[in-house]
């Protein structure tokens, strides 16, 4: 007999996204759930190699893993199904309490369609390749070819109807990404007959609306230089959107797409990425097309904090919840976690976690070991033993967050006019003062890059929660209590029980008189300020 993921988790409603006031939660057994997640290598989808994946995601702390299911390996004759892998993935992960969010790499996986069955592949006739401008070929599948779409939806289908059979009861399984990082390098959209035709008629309805546009017309005619890429995206969209929707029908499990970035600073055409994926550009029109999408996510592998923060903003726009599914491994990438959640982000999840021994240095790390993964689990263990209570709080809360960026300066959070907090990043314990940013002294061993960075949740007008590593917290007056001074009423060190705040001890004298100094050891604070 296998045992259920969490004791709670037989009999409980569908995983849902869900959203008010311009916030969204994932709703996992009926409660809002914060992904603690890990992606596998992309060849990890086998079950040899589970038995590597396990260790990782235990070592960084993750409560979700994300793995692929490829079409090629449940639908390897046409029509035969082959659900083996997904029963033992399951099974086993179910063993190792964690639970799954299933990437679908069908039609497009990093735009090609490597992962579909070779009767798929290789059957240009019967499924269409994209043709270029120039009326070459592109190595990409047409998104404007019903056979193909049909074939796919048929297999996503299959899998989302065994998926209901095997843990309809349970929600091991508890979001489905369709695609991999869609859109076509080196065309900006297909260029064939048929393609050719569709682009001469015109905007569809739903998108004018969307885009707040009256005047219909011709592609070209309402969205001038744009119109390629907006055809593309949409095209792709709609395919996505049918399939997820067929899915959805027999067992509706939240989905989301991923995106291969556009840059988010500077102005590029889309002939430099993948044209018609759901980049930042386009969340709107994936709206528009996907209703069956919940989350439109950034895949970041920027390094550097200017362009992470970027990509966060821009996909926190149009209402879309935000989701990392995919970020480096790399020691830098992991303080990210803070502006995510602080965002009021629902999950986060580096990429390439296992130890089957390749790593995608440079977009990740080199270093896939423990010690490698360091980083993320002295964050992930923050969030581990409250994963359930923070999501509901950021959910119902103002909550905010910041991550050392990479001038290494300190930043200031306005708490809502009446108060402020101050982020110094270092570590910060008698003895071991650390101001880098003044070039006092060189960065102590673990802080050569940056680290740091602090969530904190409003929980009533003078009451914060905050947690974080490798920062100095100095609350100070905003503008609405001028003139006053700033006491702690108390500053308690404590835990989550059954959604009970549980004070283990109180900080007072050293340990709040120079600042709230977080360090590598998990602490989660109950912050309350007072004035006199
Ligand atoms: C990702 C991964 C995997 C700053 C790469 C990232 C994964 C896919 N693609 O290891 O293949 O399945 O989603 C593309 C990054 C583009 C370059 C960014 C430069």
């Amino acid at each position: 007999l296998v045992p259920a993921v969490e004791a709670w988790a037989q009999n409980k409603p569908l995983p849902q996204v869900v959203k008010k006031n311009g916030k969204a939660a994932l709703m996992v057994d009926g409660a809002p759930y914060l992904i603690l997640g890990a992606q596998a290598n992309n060849s990890s989808n086998y079950v040899a190699q589970l038995p590597k994946v396990w260790p990782a995601i235990k070592d960084i702390q993750a409560n979700t893993l994300e793995i692929p299911v490829a079409w090629e390996q449940i639908e390897p004759k046409e029509g035969q199904f082959d659900f083996a892998y997904v029963d033992e993935l399951v099974k086993q992960a179910r063993q190792n309490h964690v639970r799954l969010v299933l990437l679908w790499f069908g039609t497009w996986k990093n735009t090609s369609p490597n992962y579909t069955p070779d009767w798929v592949k290789l059957d240009n006739k019967r499924f269409p390749r994209i043709t270029k401008k120039d009326g070459t070929m592109s190595y990409c599948l047409s998104p404007m070819e019903r056979t193909t779409l049909e074939a796919d939806k048929k297999a996503f289908v299959a899998l989302m109807t065994h998926l209901k059979k095997i843990d309809g009861d349970q929600h091991t399984v508890i979001m489905i990404q369709p695609q991999n990082e869609s859109g076509t390098y080196g065309s900006v959209r297909d260029y064939s007959p048929k393609a050719e035709k569709v682009f001469n008629g015109p905007v569809p309805q739903a998108l004018l609306k969307k885009k707040g546009i009256s005047k219909g017309g011709t592609w070209s005619v309402v969205f001038g230089k744009h119109a390629d890429e907006y055809f593309h995206a949409w095209h792709i969209a709609s395919y996505i959107n049918e399939i997820a929707a067929a899915g959805r029908a027999v067992y509706d499990l939240p989905m989301y797409v991923n995106a291969a970035l556009r840059e988010p600073l500077i102005e590029v055409g889309p002939e430099t990425y993948s044209s018609g994926g759901p980049t930042h550009n386009v969340i709107d029109i994936y709206q528009a097309a996907a209703p069956a999408i919940d989350i439109i996510a950034p895949d970041i592998y920027k390094r550097d904090s200017a362009n992470y923060e970027a990509v966060l903003s821009l996909y926190s726009k149009f209402e879309n919840p935000l989701f990392v599914p995919e970020t480096g491994s790399d020691t830098e990438f992991a303080r990210y976690i803070f502006s995510v959640f602080g965002r009021g982000g629902i999950g986060f999840s580096p990429f390439g976690i296992d130890y089957t021994g390749y790593t995608n240095y440079p977009l990740g790390g080199k270093d896939m070991s423990p010690e490698g993964l360091k980083p993320f689990r002295e964050k992930y263990a923050l969030f581990a033993p409250m994963m359930r209570d923070w999501a509901k709080i950021a959910y119902e809360n103002p909550v905010w967050g910041v991550s050392e960026a990479d001038d290494r300066k300190p930043q200031t959070i306005d708490l809502g006019g009446k108060w402020k907090l101050d982020v110094l990043y270092g570590e910060w314990q008698f003895g071991l003062t650390e101001w880098t940013w003044m070039g006092k002294v060189d960065p102590v061993p673990g802080r050569e890059k940056p680290n740091g960075g602090v969530v904190v949740a409003q929980l009533s007008e003078d009451e914060f929660l905050v947690t974080g590593v490798h920062a100095r917290l100095n609350f100070g007056l905003g503008p609405k209590t001028k003139g006053k001074n700033l006491i702690f009423r108390s500053v308690e060190q404590g835990h989550f029980e059954n959604g009970q705040w549980v004070v283990d001890f109180v900080w007072n004298g050293d340990q709040t008189d120079y600042g709230l100094n977080l360090t590598g050891q998990p602490a989660v604070l109950k912050v309350k300020l007072a004035t006199y």
